[in-house]
């Protein structure tokens, strides 16, 4: 795509420049998944919680990881915290997970308001 015809003032093209600054800082500031315990698609024995590393610390009200079984069920019923010590990383503590396959649903809010999500599965042996 031509984003500049020459013929044009050059303020049309400093203001294409300022909304892509823009546009990358704002993204720059969503929480993006950097790492998972168990990772995604990986057979593990029962593990004691989800562990989630983000790019950018989380707003605890509004961010969460939930479990689901294979049928869809929760498989965990206690809620996801976010990490006392580190605001980039939420937990979920699972109960003794039967062998399976189990999907992981996460919603994280950034600092800035923004909100991310994503979903991932992994298999207990
Ligand atoms: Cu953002």
């Amino acid at each position: 795509m031509k984003l500049i015809n020459l013929s044009r003032p050059a303020r049309l093209s400093s203001a294409f420049g300022a909304a892509a600054l823009m546009l990358a800082s704002t993204a720059f500031a969503h929480a993006h998944l950097v790492s998972s315990e168990p990772a995604a698609n990986t057979e593990v024995a029962a593990p004691a919680e989800v562990t989630i590393h983000f790019t950018e610390p989380l707003e605890p009200a509004f961010s969460k990881i939930v479990l689901d079984d294979a049928k869809g069920k929760t498989a965990a019923p206690a809620a996801s915290q976010v990490d006392k010590q580190d605001a980039r990383v939420m937990h979920l503590p699972l109960p003794q997970l039967g062998a399976g396959r189990y999907a992981v649903h996460w919603i994280a809010v950034a600092t800035d308001g923004h909100r991310t999500q994503g979903d991932f599965a992994f298999t207990v042996k």
